[in-house]
């Protein structure tokens, strides 16, 4: 038998809403997570990837984690990890740092065994290199197998990998693949072979709503009581309060009305996100954002979803405006990067506050194609527009807006609201805002581990 704690998409450094609490959060709940697994004496710890939410942590980063880690070890428990999307680097990776102080141990091709359970690792590898590769692990004469893998595996939100095709052509046959990127906590069994995601470990988005956690992996004839080989379970981390009010304003509401019903909130250090949707007067964000702070939340955040009058005549029937819209796109001819850009400005499926680094996304993305310029060129009326067909491809949102801060100048989401910032913030702000290298190929979006495999 094996019993490790599965968790992953940890982002310690991520200043979300440019907070430097926020930030000791998220190394706060890498903690938590060690604290457990010394408390119940685990196997090992096995991480799926972003354990940094930047490829460029920063000193008080690395300097908590190399403590966190040493806890680990001190324990005599094995940290065994993959690189995520978020902190791969060109130039050799964190992990391998961690790795040569006998912190952790890079899982691979060659299978690691812990009691009788053989793990091998998968980093993340871009869309446009997955075609290349092969699969091949090395064999092992354990009990059990694990494959640890950063990526967006179906049968889950956002796929864009197939796990079918990865568990059919691996030569090793294994019992569960413990995986990353994908915040979202799930289960799911594909072709006998049990697939999880822990999920974040703080959220990293406002769209992570419910709570947090990790995964208890057992590996055990039987561990579930049954024929299963494997037994997971979900364990709670007690993380950051998110408190997410909704209000929908009748005619003739107002400011006070929203105020009323935040009012009704336990905001205590918490973060609260406001949806202001109906009818009703305006309202300024910014004025309730401060009754938030006021009333004891550590971050406020307003968002009015009232629609403003649209006015100007339109000439297309809306008899399907999806099917309108589209028709009138194709006439345009845009490139295929236009299109990308076009999905990601109308999509539902991806929130307000992400459409900026989504569109950087897969512009990056787009360039990361092996120098190939075609996405950018118009598409002839002639021509059928390419679109992807499988919509997800356009909806890989895989963190949520986890991956708001990746780019180089990019902190986060909200950077439109930082005016308040105290000074310690903006200082913060300045030095992240730094100018990266210059290698335009190192841009660190979702898709641009090139580095790797
Ligand atoms: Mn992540």
């Amino acid at each position: 038998m094996t019993r490790v704690i599965h968790t992953g998409d940890t982002h310690v450094g991520y200043s979300q809403y440019h907070s430097p609490v926020r930030r000791q959060d998220f190394l706060d709940a890498f903690e938590a997570v060690v604290d457990d697994a010394v408390d119940d004496g685990v196997d090992a710890v096995v991480h799926a990837g972003d354990l940094f939410h930047d490829r460029r942590p920063e000193l008080p980063d690395l300097m908590g984690t190399i403590s966190v880690l040493r806890r680990l070890d001190d324990a005599g428990i094995p940290f065994l990890a993959v690189v995520g999307n978020h902190e791969s680097t060109r130039g050799g990776q964190w992990l391998d740092l961690f790795e040569r102080l006998g912190l952790a141990t890079r899982l691979g091709d060659e299978p690691v065994v812990v009691g009788d359970t053989a793990f091998y690792g998968l980093d993340h590898v871009p869309v446009s290199r997955r075609d290349d590769l092969d699969y091949a692990f090395a064999d092992h004469d354990a009990d059990y197998a694990a494959l640890v893998a950063h990526g967006l595996f179906e049968p889950f939100g956002y796929a864009d990998w197939d796990t079918e095709t990865v568990l059919t052509e691996s030569d090793v046959d294994f019992d569960a693949m413990l995986l990353g990127d994908n915040h979202t906590p799930d289960t799911a069994e594909v072709a006998d072979t049990w697939v999880t995601y822990p999920g974040s470990t703080e959220r990293a988005s406002a769209s992570e709503r419910e709570g947090r956690g990790y995964n208890l992996v057992v590996f055990d004839a039987d561990a579930a009581g049954g024929d299963d080989r494997v037994e997971i379970r979900r364990r709670a981390l007690d993380t950051r309060p998110f408190v997410f009010v909704s209000v929908e304003l009748r005619e003739g509401e107002g400011e006070s009305r929203v105020r009323e019903r935040v009012r009704e909130h336990d905001l205590a250090e918490a973060v609260v996100h406001v949806e202001v949707t109906g009818e009703g007067e305006p309202v300024t964000p910014a004025a309730v954002e401060e009754f938030a702070s006021d009333e004891g939340a550590l971050i406020a955040r307003v968002t009015d979803r009232r629609e403003v009058d649209a006015d100007g005549e339109v000439d297309v029937s809306f008899a399907d405006p999806e099917d309108a819209v589209r028709d009138r796109l194709d006439e345009m001819a845009l490139s295929t990067a236009a299109r990308d850009v076009e999905r990601a400005v109308r999509e539902d499926g991806v929130p307000d506050a992400n459409v900026r680094e989504t569109v950087k996304r897969r512009i990056e993305e787009r360039l990361d194609e092996d120098g190939d310029l075609g996405a950018f060129e118009a598409v002839g009326t002639d021509v059928e527009v390419v679109d992807g067909g499988d919509e997800r491809d356009d909806l890989d949102e895989p963190d949520g807006d986890g991956g708001e801060s990746r780019g180089r100048d990019e902190p986060d989401d909200d950077e439109s609201k930082t005016e308040e910032s105290n000074a310690e913030e903006s200082s913060d702000e300045a030095d992240s805002a730094e100018p990266d290298d210059t290698d335009p190929a190192s841009t660190d979006g979702q898709v641009s581990m090139e580095d790797y495999l």
